[in-house]
């Protein structure tokens, strides 16, 4: 592990050059953001979505906070690009609001979303940026969230016709697309542990969310290749799970915690089937004929995207009523958000991905990054704990494409401090600090290491 102790403001001896150079030439370096936590969703005729729901209800955001400003950066989007390029990343991953393109139930499409859009993608492809466009970055339309949400079929319909509207209006200027971020966190962290919009704790919800997620997923995958599009992948969300003891039956259960957050949206994608330990507690609440849908689940991708964070140390717990585990505490160091930092979580995943599922594919770590608690001292923020943990991923990822891995690119989460969901604005994981109330924007130490490592 690189020691955190870089000294600040020193971006010519970047930690990071030296995992850089032995990267591919061709190797992609951007950042990522998602709409509703950067964008500032009452500007601009966007409508509601259930985040906003979830955020009015007391004591399920921190301070009460939603996404109502965010970054306000619907107008500060010209100075964010620019810092992007001026970091030298060569793509920008961010997502499209479906909300802000249809903002009423049957009102037709906002014409500012899309002059918003038009914009934002014409900004990135004036400064040579990749734009790298998800469709659903968890800011479901209120009236759909209204009509079942995710529990419901129509509502991967439903993001099919989107689709088609994303498609028709910036399809060719968008050379890298995906549908769906972290269906893992669109339904069982939302449906089953309730930590997320619409916060349900309901395991006949999670069964359904998380076979319609992903339904959503194939049926937009198929809208985008009904229109030529030759750069769809998927985005992933992967944790690494490891036994808090030596026994069998922890064993099965962080086996069966692998097939919840892992497997059942791998095998489903890249395999079209379930994994059978997990569709065995699911079963009695999956809908009617799923079976049906995994052909449609498992259309052709041209690459494979994986957000990566953390491990999860796994225990029995006798209460839970369904899996049988809980997740507790490790011993190595954590992030701000108490996240284990564990590098080797990710090199497993890359390997695994190439191995059995996409040995095709060109792999993109579509996220990776920390929150850190970062203090504005004399206009400087100094993060060498974040710059620490970009080097010590990017460290695996040296090693794997020595091996052969394909992996293709690299996103860092994110280029601004910004609405971490159920943390509001209190957990900042941004190359750049951004003051809430002025929005200024202030580049940290680890921009300035990008900056020196991307350009030498
Ligand atoms: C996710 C999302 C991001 C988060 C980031 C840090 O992974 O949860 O893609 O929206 O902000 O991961 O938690």
């Amino acid at each position: 592990m690189i020691a955190d102790d870089s000294p600040m403001n020193s971006p010519m001896n970047s930690p990071l050059t030296s995992m850089i150079n032995k990267l591919p030439a061709s190797f992609s370096f951007g950042v990522a953001t998602s709409s509703y936590q950067i964008e500032g969703n009452s500007f601009g005729g966007c409508g509601r979505s259930h985040w906003d729901e979830f955020a009015r209800q007391p004591d399920k955001v921190f301070n009460n906070e939603d996404g109502a400003i965010g970054c306000d950066h619907y107008h500060l989007f010209e100075t964010d690009l620019d810092l992007i390029a001026d970091a030298g990343f060569d793509s920008y991953r961010f997502s499209l609001s479906w909300p802000r393109l249809l903002p009423e139930r049957a009102g037709g499409v906002n014409p500012e979303g899309i002059a918003f859009y038009d914009r934002l993608i014409d900004g990135m492809l004036a400064r040579g940026l990749t734009p790298n466009a998800t469709l659903y970055h968890w800011d479901l339309p209120l009236y759909h969230a209204a009509e079942g949400g995710w529990q419901a079929r129509d509502t991967a319909s439903y993001f099919a016709d989107y689709t088609d509207l994303v498609m028709r209006h910036f399809g060719d200027r968008l050379a890298m697309i995906a549908p769906v971020n972290e269906p893992w966190c669109v339904s069982f962290l939302s449906h089953y542990w309730g930590h997320h919009a619409p916060g349900l704790t309901s395991i006949s919800a999670t069964a359904k969310a998380m076979h319609f997620i992903q339904l959503a997923h194939g049926l937009s995958v198929q809208v985008m290749r009904s229109h030529g599009h030759k750069q769809i992948g998927c985005v992933l969300n992967k944790e690494f799970g490891v036994p808090a003891d030596n026994s069998d039956e922890t064993a099965r259960l962080t086996a069966l915690f692998d097939g919840i957050y892992n497997r059942w949206f791998e095998e489903s994608v890249f395999k079209g089937r379930y994994p059978d330990d997990v569709l065995a507690i699911l079963a009695p609440y999956m809908p009617e004929k799923f079976e049906l849908d995994l052909p449609i689940i498992a259309s052709p991708l041209d690459w494979a995207g994986v957000n990566y964070y953390t491990r999860s140390v796994i225990a029995p717990d006798k209460d839970e009523p369904h899996f049988g585990f809980k997740c507790i505490s490790g011993n190595l160091p954590k992030t701000d958000m108490g996240w284990e930092i564990a590098p080797e979580g990710l090199s497993y995943f890359l390997r695994r991905l190439a191995s059995r599922y996409a040995p095709d594919l060109p792999i993109y770590v579509t996220e990776n990054g920390m929150a850190n608690s970062d203090r504005l001292i004399n206009g400087r923020v100094d993060d060498a704990a974040r710059t620490a943990y970009f080097a010590n991923h990017l460290a695996e990822i040296c090693s794997l494409t020595a091996e052969g891995v394909p992996v293709a690119g690299y996103y860092a989460w994110s280029l601004l401090d910004n609405f971490e969901w159920a943390f509001g604005y209190d957990k900042r994981f941004g190359l750049v600090h951004v003051d809430f109330k002025s929005q200024k924007r202030t580049p940290k130490s680890s921009y300035y290491y990008w900056q020196a490592a991307l350009n030498p």
